[in-house]
């Protein structure tokens, strides 16, 4: 059965799922978005989501066309349209077409559209024995030109940096940020542990607000794990005693090479166990 996706209130048939040329979305970038993970029929921290994707649109000075509710109503509906027990959400809001030019206010009502479908899984041999990764020579984009805290159309800067892990053989690649020091991957916020501590990137960094970095956070407090947002290097990760990435996709994975170099024992560390039993934990229990 062809996927159904919605558009501004109707669902249509995959091929017959269209936008204008014209929309600023595809012209400029000129939208935000976000992936949102289904488990068991329930949208996985909904709020939590369409808050940071009002956030986003807010940061760009984009009028939401729908309200939270109507987004929820919406997504429930195309999730149920596709008969979908677990899924994958991309929720799309672009500014609307417009004219060729730049000027947002000649594009008069912004669009939004939500697409659910399946997802590209990392194999379960990965969850066991840990991800390689590298460190990019792509800088993350600068705070104070586009802040990576706005969930926006515009990947390429993370796109830039897919391309180097792709073209060194691995899945992910982490980002440095302007000042040389840790920002996040691609599609997923980084995590070490050292003496027991978890730490992670500070907003202050130049990261997006991982969804999944803000479970992990919820659930290092319920295990009693000490956890902070701190100021890391390179180096940081090249001695810690074991890393793992955050994402909607990747969920929690362990890390086990960076750069060629190997990360604590190798393999999916004891904290990193925890925190990844404790996750699927709590999504059954979401
Ligand atoms: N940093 C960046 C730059 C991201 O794009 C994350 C961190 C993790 O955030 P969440 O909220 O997912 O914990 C992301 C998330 C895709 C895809 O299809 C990308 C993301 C999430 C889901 C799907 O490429 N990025």
């Amino acid at each position: 059965m062809p996927l159904k996706i919605w558009i501004d209130g109707k669902l249509h048939e995959k091929t017959d799922a269209k936008l204008s040329v014209y929309d600023h979305g595809t012209l400029y970038g000129d939208g935000v978005f976000e992936g949102i993970r289904v488990y068991d029929g329930k949208i996985f921290e909904c709020e939590a989501h369409l808050k940071r994707l009002f956030d986003s649109a807010k940061a760009i000075r984009l009028a939401m066309p729908y309200t939270a509710g109507e987004l929820t109503a919406a997504m429930e509906e195309t999730v149920r349209a596709n008969s979908f027990n677990d899924c994958y959400i991309r929720l799309v809001v672009t500014r609307g077409a417009g004219y060729l030019g730049l000027n947002p206010t000649k594009c008069p009502t912004a669009s939004a559209y939500i697409i659910a479908d399946t997802i590209e899984l990392y194999s379960r041999d990965i969850y066991e024995k840990g991800m390689s990764v590298i460190t990019s020579s792509i800088i993350r984009n600068h705070p104070s030109a586009i802040s990576p805290r706005i969930k926006s159309l515009n990947y390429l800067n993370n796109i830039l940096a897919k391309i180097e892990a792709v073209d060194a053989g691995v899945s992910e690649a982490i980002m440095l940020n302007h000042m040389g020091n840790v920002a996040e991957c691609t599609a997923d916020n980084i995590f070490i542990v050292r003496d027991g501590r978890v730490r992670t990137p500070g907003t202050a960094e130049g990261i997006l607000e991982g969804i999944t970095r803000g479970v992990i956070f919820k659930l290092c407090a319920r295990l009693g794990i000490p956890c902070d947002e701190c100021v890391l290097q390179r180096h940081d990760l090249y001695i810690a005693d074991e890393c793992f990435l955050t994402g909607t996709a990747a969920e929690v994975i362990p890390v086990a090479k960076i750069d060629g170099r190997i990360i604590g024992e190798g393999k999916c560390g004891p904290t990193t166990r925890r925190l990844m039993d404790a996750f699927h934990k709590h999504i059954r229990e979401a």
